[in-house]
């Protein structure tokens, strides 16, 4: 039997049901997360996008418990770069160079990978996206429709980049989103602000908006 939930969010109640929702958590990757990666060297403080980890650990926990489908997704390009359109070559950092924990955002480096505190387990989707958008050339909408996914509850990195353009992606294509303010984050904090006002302005515009342990509660009471 399909469980179905009621939790505190913005702009109003955010419902849900258990069978027709997946947590999907945005490049939690070493390069945006850890020193030395991407993140760190387009210039950001990383402390902020990786203060969000045991966040992300404690819903991706009770996800699991509650046998909700993960997708994680990775950011990242072909070895050879062939995937890499010139202008983001030009203006998306250091794409393929060397750092501290392999090339830059492709796919089989270390650093491009997904941090230690939050690699997925069997039966969870890995999704490997060349852009911002999660939707953007890869097979997550046809996942979600074979899973019949309706609800997104979105965690990750960072917001106002990959978050919010994944979650307007998903808005685009009838899905309702619950980004999850305290499991997201982006290097500076007036930018995450920025998006979560975005996100559930003009009666919610493009989703919801709410808090992990509103959440969690809701989850250990069905509605
Ligand atoms: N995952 C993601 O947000 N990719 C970025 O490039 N983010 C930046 O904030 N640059």
């Amino acid at each position: 039997m399909d469980k179905h939930f009621s939790i505190n969010a913005k702009p109003y109640e955010f419902t849900f049901s258990l069978e027709k929702t997946a947590l999907v958590i945005i490049d939690m990757q070493r390069d945006f997360l850890y020193p030395g990666g991407f993140g760190e060297q387009l210039g950001n403080d990383v402390s902020t996008t990786n203060g969000i980890i045991p966040a992300v650990k404690k819903v991706l926990e009770t996800a699991r418990e509650q046998g909700i489908f993960v997708i994680h997704t990775r950011e990242g390009h072909r070895t050879d770069l062939s995937d890499v359109p010139p202008s983001k070559q030009r203006r998306g950092g250091n794409i393929g160079e060397q750092g501290p924990m392999g090339r830059i955002l492709v796919r089989g480096e270390y650093g491009h990978d997904i941090v230690d505190e939050l690699q997925p387990v069997r039966g969870e989707v890995v999704l490997d996206k060349p852009g911002k958008g999660a939707f953007y050339q890869t097979d997550l909408d046809i996942i979600l429709k074979n899973k019949q996914i309706e609800t997104l509850l979105v965690a990750g990195v960072t917001t106002h980049v990959c978050v919010q353009t994944t979650i307007r992606e998903a808005n685009d294509r009838g899905y309702e989103c619950l980004m999850l303010e305290d499991c997201c984050a982006a290097f500076d904090p007036k930018d995450h602000e920025d998006s979560i006002r975005m996100i559930n302005q003009q009666g919610g515009i493009f989703g919801w908006t709410g808090r992990s342990e509103d959440l969690l509660a809701g989850l250990s009471r069905e509605a």
